[in-house]
């Protein structure tokens, strides 16, 4: 018998290890054609359904919260499938995916990354993600309407290019769209989180008091820069690691 390769020893990533608690952001692939038929800049049909695909990944993977904007999304996990790598941006993009597919009815797919960082770190990623989120939508909501007036997609990105967000601003202000007052979605994505309720029931004549957990839809999450958002970020992850 001729000697075989120990393929096994070939899967050269597999022993690429995370830390116990880490980020993982998941971000659509070619979605500005998958969803070319869609509302522009934004359509809510899409958003609700990325979030309800995040409750199933956050129930089912125990997530602290998920913040989404676009076609992206960011998880806080921890303790899953041995901290393996490729097997933790495999599996939790491919359930993602899948459940954005049959709620789409086509199929669609996305990328996954894990990212490192402190327990108190995480309203800094998030800020940074958030400005991304005002960035894309100042940019979207320029790029749409200019097209609307101009009709032109390639002379539009050429007038684009280049413009900083106060620029972008005034140039939606001037055509009487005043980014302050779109939908807080819009601007500032959509944060879930568990929170901790406790209900009663009446039972003979005895009122019974248990607990439930139960995800919470923040469509209007405050600046993560902010001491109302590092505030609730900081208690969203420490409820979480009770
Ligand atoms: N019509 C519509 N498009 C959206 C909406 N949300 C996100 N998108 C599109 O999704 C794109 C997301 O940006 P990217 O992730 O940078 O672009 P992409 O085409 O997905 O490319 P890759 O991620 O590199 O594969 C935006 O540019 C929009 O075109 C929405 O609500 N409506
Ligand atoms: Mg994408």
């Amino acid at each position: 018998m001729r000697k075989r390769v120990n393929w096994k020893s070939r899967e050269l990533y597999s022993k690429l290890l995370t830390p116990n608690i880490f980020l993982i952001r998941l971000d659509g692939r070619n979605f500005s054609r998958v969803l070319e038929n869609f509302e522009k800049p934004y359509d809510l049909r899409f958003a609700k359904i990325m979030v309800e695909c995040c409750k199933y990944i956050m129930r089912e993977f125990n997530a602290a919260f998920a913040y989404t904007f676009s076609d992206e999304v960011t998880f806080l996990i921890r303790d899953v499938f041995g901290c393996r790598l490729e097997k933790i941006d495999s599996v939790i993009a491919s359930e993602f995916a899948s459940r954005v597919s049959l709620k789409l009815g086509f199929p669609v797919g996305f990328d996954s990354r894990v990212i490192f960082a402190g327990l108190d770190e995480i309203w800094d990623y998030l800020a940074w993600r958030q400005d991304e989120a005002w960035r894309n939508h100042l940019n979207s909501y320029a790029f749409y309407t200019l097209l609307k007036e101009i009709g032109d997609r390639r002379k539009v990105q050429k007038m684009l290019e280049g413009k900083k967000s106060p620029e972008l601003h005034d140039l939606l202000f001037e055509r009487g769209i005043n980014p302050a007052r779109t939908p807080a979605w819009q601007r500032r994505g959509i944060l879930l989180y568990w929170q901790e309720i406790t209900l009663e029931r009446k039972f003979r004549d005895k009122t019974v008091r248990f607990k439930r957990r139960r995800i919470v839809e923040e469509w209007n999450p405050p600046l993560f820069d902010s001491d109302e958002g590092r505030i609730l970020i900081d208690n969203i992850v420490k409820e979480w690691l009770k």
